[in-house]
């Protein structure tokens, strides 16, 4: 089984089910293709429907779409505990997860992840204020009912979805509920995403269109690729 992902310092999206085959234990190979790298649109192309990456190959199945992937895993490996057990609670879970995949626009496109940044005070807030009202609402009743730290006690595919929400907050110091910063600290806790956050802070390459300065039209120079 082999995952397909882009940079780690920015590729959000690639983010999500590596932490989850990572947090289970699940045996896995991956290979990075970069975002901006020469011939970046032709390579992804072959390897993935949709052109974007997380890409999951294995034997005969390509599952392109980060939660679809989850879903996949979960699928092959039921016992591992990707979702609740029960019944109501993997229904929330997935209804927090899927919220997550189509919705905080504001935020994703005003504060991109960039987990080797720190940048306070960079982001609008009034930009993002209802995005954050709502992560803040859904986190802080989740974690309130399962006791934390996770939204469900445990790590499952839900925090995986809103592990890079919780990366953005730490790295534009958005300001958050105390419920919703022990939540970003239980993410940056956790092995897994101990593991990816080292290995992002070694990357040597930028990309603009990730860049507060570029966003913000305070710089426009490409910086390798
Ligand atoms: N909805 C997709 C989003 C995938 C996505 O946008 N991936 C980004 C990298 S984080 C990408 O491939 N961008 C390249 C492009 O859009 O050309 C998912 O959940 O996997």
């Amino acid at each position: 089984m082999k995952l397909i992902i882009a940079n780690r310092n920015y590729s959000s999206w690639s983010l999500r089910p590596w932490l989850v085959l990572k947090h289970f234990g699940i045996p896995f190979d991956e290979e990075q293709v970069l975002l901006n790298g020469e011939g970046w649109k032709e390579i992804i192309r072959k390897k993935s429907p949709s052109g974007k990456v997380p890409v999951l190959i294995d034997g005969d199945a390509v599952v392109h779409e980060s939660l679809a992937i989850i879903e996949y895993l979960h699928d092959k490996y039921p016992a591992k505990g990707i979702w609740p057990s029960n019944r109501i609670e993997r229904a929330a879970a997935r209804s927090a997860a899927a919220e997550m995949h189509g919705g905080f626009g504001a935020l994703r496109d005003t504060a991109p992840m960039n987990l080797r940044a720190s940048h306070p005070g960079r982001v609008d807030f009034e930009v993002v204020a209802a995005d954050l009202r709502r992560i803040e609402q859904i986190w802080g009743d989740l974690t309130q009912r399962s006791g934390g730290p996770f939204l469900f006690g445990n790590f499952s595919g839900v925090d995986a979805m809103y592990a890079p929400v919780a990366s953005r907050i730490r790295t534009y110091a958005l300001p958050v509920s105390d419920a919703a910063q022990d939540y970003v600290d239980a993410i940056y806790d956790l092995p897994a995403f101990k593991e990816w956050l080292a290995a992002a802070k070694q990357e040597p390459w930028v990309v603009d269109h990730d860049e507060i300065d570029v966003i913000q039209g305070k710089s426009g120079t490409a910086v390798g690729a």
